[in-house]
């Protein structure tokens, strides 16, 4: 990991902000918060072969707008960078034999994504994150926040995106709104604030809200199909990064490791199922979460990479019945 300082690459673990008083983990807020619209009158207008995303296979939070694209059909519209992980210049761009999928970065040739970062801001200060979405006309990152990303992918490219399925419905929004605020805090950034808490009392107390919100989850999936009801929506989605992560990493790298989401069956149906939607098991890749976070130094001094990839999301789901 590292960070940028006045445009500077710096080889810090992480930045002061990034702990509380108790040793709790906090994540700190994305800094490029412009948006794409349909009609350009924010300055992004939404084009098919404009834009540009920066991802890892690995990051949940990327995960999410890879989700998007290949729900919308926008594969054809956005190009993507795969990256090949994090080395000491953060997130980059290449080849690796072992992970075949990644790509070099096939519009700007950058080798790390902290170039596209000064390039937007000469003397940018603060982390290097994917998702990150770049604008190739004017050369600069549009937004590198994964939850406005997947709300642009969603409704600002109409007549672009092949499939019009609207996932931010306006009379479901306000509960979609507060369930996302229940299941970020608690699970997608929940697992991380086990993982990353650097006392047992920060630990202690992430583990237990991250199982009593799965305990709920799994209770609410057992009276209905998926989070809103009959209908799969951004809410679904933006549980989804975490679950299929969550045996192979979370249970034992985080020591998220009360139970596997294989042991709650309905929460194991309902990834199933979601992985089967058209399009979804090409954005789901095991090996790279592995890959991902064993390269973690801090939580793996030893840098040796687990071979297995014990889950199975073809398994049939029987979610048919709600
Ligand atoms: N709020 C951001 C968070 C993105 C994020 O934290 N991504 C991680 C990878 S999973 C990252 O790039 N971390 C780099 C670092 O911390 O230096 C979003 O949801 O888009």
């Amino acid at each position: 990991m590292g960070v940028l300082i006045d445009g500077i690459w710096q080889e810090k673990d992480e930045l002061p902000q990034e702990f509380g008083q108790s040793g709790e983990f906090r994540r700190v807020d994305s800094r490029f918060r412009d948006r794409i619209s349909a009609d350009g009158s924010t300055g992004f207008k939404a084009e098919a072969g404009r834009y540009h995303l920066y991802v890892a296979y690995g990051c949940p939070w990327a995960h999410r707008t890879l989700i998007f694209r290949a729900l919308k059909k926008l594969e054809g519209a956005i190009t993507v960078a795969y990256s090949t992980g994090m080395d000491s210049e953060g997130w980059g761009f290449g080849t690796r034999a072992d992970l075949p999928e990644s790509t070099p970065d096939p519009v700007n040739g950058f080798r790390h994504l902290h170039q596209a970062y000064t390039a937007s801001e000469a003397r940018y200060t603060g982390k290097v994150t994917v998702p990150t979405l770049w604008d190739t006309r004017t050369r600069r990152i549009v937004n590198n926040e994964s939850s406005e990303i997947i709300r642009m992918l969603n409704s600002a490219f109409g007549g672009i995106a092949g499939d019009d399925t609207d996932f931010y419905p306006e009379p479901l929004r306000a509960d979609i709104d507060r369930i996302n605020a229940l299941v970020y805090e608690k699970v997608n950034n929940g697992v991380y604030r086990c993982g990353f808490a650097r006392t047992q009392a920060a630990y202690d107390a992430a583990y237990d809200t991250l199982f009593e919100a799965l305990d709920e989850l799994e209770a609410r999936l057992g009276r209905q199909r998926y989070l809103m009801g009959r209908q799969i929506t951004e809410a679904d989605w933006r549980l989804f990064p975490t679950l299929v992560r969550f045996d192979v990493a979370y249970f034992p790298l985080f020591k998220c490791n009360r139970q596997r989401i294989a042991d709650y069956p309905n929460l194991s149906g309902y990834m199933r199922e979601l992985h089967q939607v058209p399009g979804i098991a090409g954005t789901v890749k095991p090996r790279h979460y592995i890959d991902n976070y064993w390269s973690i130094a801090r939580l793996n001094p030893s840098r040796i990479i687990p071979r297995g990839t014990p889950v199975d999301y073809t398994l049939p789901h029987g979610r048919e019945r709600l």
